[in-house]
C-alpha cells in the first residue's frame, strides 16, 4: 500500500484526516471520528498535565493498578479522559486500559473499534516534571457488530492494528501516528487548541548513535544483552534514558537509535505491555522504515494471551535491532 500522499506542513490534524480518509476506498468516517476523539482526550489530557501542581492533581492517588503500580493522581484523571472521550464518541465497542484489570464494554455494541490504551505512561515522572505520553493501539473488532464484545476481540496479533499511536506531552505537545500508509507528526498551537502536520512521512534512520536502557539493571540482563551494550560502550555510542518509554521512542524515532527493555528477574517476561506499549510502537516504527521485536522474533507476529501480557522490547533502527536480535539469536543456539 502507497505511503500517504505528502500533504502541506500546516494542514490541521481533523483536514488531513479528511483528505486521507478519501485514499481509503471503503472508508465510512468511523476510524476518522475515533482518532478525532482520542486528539480531543488528548488536548484535555495535555491540559491537565500543565496545571497539574496548580490543581492539586499531582503526586499519587493512593492505589495501585493491576500491574502492581502506585498510581499517579494523573493517571486516574488521564484514564478517566479517554474511556469517557471514547465512550462518548460512539466508535468503540470495548477498551482495554492500562489502569483497568478486565475489558472495558462501552455499550457500543455497534461499534466496530476496540481500542487497548495506556493512557498515562511514564507518570511517576510527572511530579519532576519529565515529558510523559498517551500510547493507543486500535483494531477491528471481531466479534458481529451489534453484539457484546469480548476478550477475543482484544487478544489479536499486533499485525492485526488498523492504527496505532501516541502523544507525547513535552516540550511540545505531538501526536505522532499511523493507519498503515506512514507515520506522521502533529504539533499542538495551545493557542488554538489544534493539532497542525509538523513532521510529515516520518522516516527513522537504519542505523544510530543512541541506545536507550536502564543501565543499573545490566547485571540482570540476558548475557546476550549484556554484550550488546558493551558493544555500544565500545563503538561509543551515546548512552540516553529518560525513563518515559514514548519519551525516549520519539527522540529515537526522529534521530535513529534502539530503545532496550529486556526481561530482568523481577521482571522474567520484561515489564512492557504487549497490548498497549510493544505492539503500537512496533507498528509505528515499522510504518517508519525502523523494527521492532523481543529477542525471539518480530513483535508484530505475536499472538497474546492475556490483557496484560509483557514482553521484552528491542525497538528502533533496523541495524542495531537486528545486530540484538543476531546476539539474541546465537545466544539461544
Ligand atoms: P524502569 C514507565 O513506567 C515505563 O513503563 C516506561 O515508560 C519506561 O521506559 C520504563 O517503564 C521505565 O522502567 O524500570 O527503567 O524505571
Amino acid at each position: 500500500m502507497n505511503d500517504q500522499l505528502a500533504l502541506p506542513v500546516g494542514i490541521t490534524l481533523d483536514r488531513f484526516i479528511m483528505r486521507n480518509e478519501a485514499d481509503f476506498p471503503f472508508a465510512t468516517g468511523e476510524l476518522s471520528q475515533l482518532l478525532r476523539d482520542i486528539a480531543l482526550a488528548g488536548k484535555i489530557v495535555n491540559r491537565d498535565i500543565n496545571r497539574g501542581g496548580l490543581a492539586d492533581i499531582s503526586g499519587q492517588f493512593g492505589s495501585q493498578n493491576i500491574q502492581g503500580e502506585q498510581q499517579m493522581k494523573l493517571d486516574v484523571i488521564a484514564n478517566i479522559r479517554f474511556i469517557r472521550a471514547l465512550k462518548n464518541g460512539g466508535e468503540v465497542c470495548a477498551i482495554i486500559s492500562e489502569e483497568d484489570p478486565e475489558l472495558l464494554a462501552t455499550g457500543n455494541n455497534k461499534a466496530k473499534y476496540v481500542v487497548a490504551i495506556d493512557p498515562l505512561d511514564g507518570s511517576s515522572n510527572i511530579d519532576s516534571n519529565v515529558s510523559v505520553g498517551t500510547i493507543f493501539s486500535i483494531y477491528r473488532r471481531l466479534t458481529p457488530m451489534g453484539t457484546e464484545p469480548n476478550i477475543n476481540d482484544a487478544l489479536q496479533k499486533g499485525r492485526m492494528q488498523v492504527a496505532a499511536g501516541y502523544i507525547l506531552y513535552g516540550s511540545s505537545t505531538m501526536l505522532v501516528y499511523t493507519t498503515g500508509r506512514g507515520v506522521n507528526g502533529f504539533t499542538y498551537d495551545y493557542s488554538l487548541g489544534e493539532f497542525f502536520l509538523s513532521h510529515p512521512q516520518v522516516k527513522t534512520a537504519a542505523m544510530g548513535d543512541t541506545y536507550s536502557c536502564n543501565e543499573g539493571n545490566m547485571d540482570d540482563f540476558p548475557a546476550s544483552i549484556q554484550q550488546y551494550l558493551h558493544k555500544c560502550k565500545g563503538q561509543r555510542l551515546t548512552g540516553r534514558y529518560i525513563g518515559s518509554l514514548v519519551a525516549d521512542f520519539h527522540r529515537n524515532l526522529l534521530k535513529g537509535g534502539v530503545y532496550l527493555y529486556p526481561s530482568t528477574t523481577k521482571n522474567p517476561t520484561g515489564k512492557l505491555r504487549l497490548l498497549y506499549e510493544c505492539f503500537p510502537l512496533a507498528f509505528i516504527i515499522e510504518q517508519a522504515g525502523g523494527i521492532a521485536c523481543d529477542g525471539k522474533g518480530r513483535i508484530l507476529d505475536i499472538m497474546p494471551s492475556s490483557l496484560h501480557q509483557r514482553s521484552p522490547l528491542y525497538i528502533g533502527s533496523t541495524k542495531m535491532v537486528e545486530d540484538i536480535y543476531s546476539l539474541c539469536f546465537a545466544d539461544a543456539s
